[in-house]
């Protein structure tokens, strides 16, 4: 199984970067836009695994206290064509991040290594980048938790589902 540790969104939060798709939409950017369950903050891609276990038991070890994060500018990978959402988080998802690979180390759970850049992907294979209209969402979210996420391909769509969460100590 494929695997990857994630924010995933509050609602509301999730509702304010489904506006921004839809005003990307609006543009006349193509691609494939990523579904609404799908949005997340990726924090370590792990990949396939036989058993979720390892990785189970590496985020039982994360410790962290909860935070805010808000939505920044919006970014464009053009090596992969991926417009994405920023975010603005004090560097607490790349302390997070660091925190998740450390543990995943520790338990020899293996993870790719590039550094994290915290980001939403919005809409992968994008058809440009021609973004400076779009309004920043405004909208603000605490992270309580961390997802171990699956990633499965189910009738020809990406699906993503958690196996097992982390909370943050208050
Ligand atoms: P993303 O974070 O830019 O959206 C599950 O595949 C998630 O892990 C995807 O959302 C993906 O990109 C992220 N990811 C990070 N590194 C990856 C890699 N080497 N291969 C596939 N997905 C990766």
């Amino acid at each position: 199984m494929r695997l990857f540790v994630a924010l995933m969104l509050s609602d509301a939060f999730r509702a304010s970067i489904i506006n921004t798709q839809a005003a990307l939409r609006k543009c006349g950017i193509k691609g494939t836009y990523t579904a609404p369950d799908s949005l997340h903050v990726t924090l370590a891609f792990i990949g396939e695994q036989k058993s979720p276990s390892a990785a189970n038991d590496a985020l039982k070890q994360v410790s962290f206290s909860p935070f805010e994060i808000s939505a920044g500018p919006l970014g464009y990978f053009r090596s992969s064509s991926i417009i994405w959402q920023g975010l603005e988080d004090n560097g607490n998802i790349v302390m997070l991040a660091e925190k998740v690979r450390t543990a995943l180390q520790r338990s020899g759970v293996p993870f790719d290594g590039k550094p994290a850049v915290p980001h939403i992907t919005l809409i992968r294979r994008a058809s440009s980048f021609d973004a400076e209209k779009i309004a920043v969402p405004t909208e603000t979210m605490t992270v309580e938790r961390i997802d171990l996420m699956r990633s499965d391909v189910i009738s020809g769509r990406r699906v993503y589902t958690s196996l097992f969460y982390r909370k943050a100590e208050s």
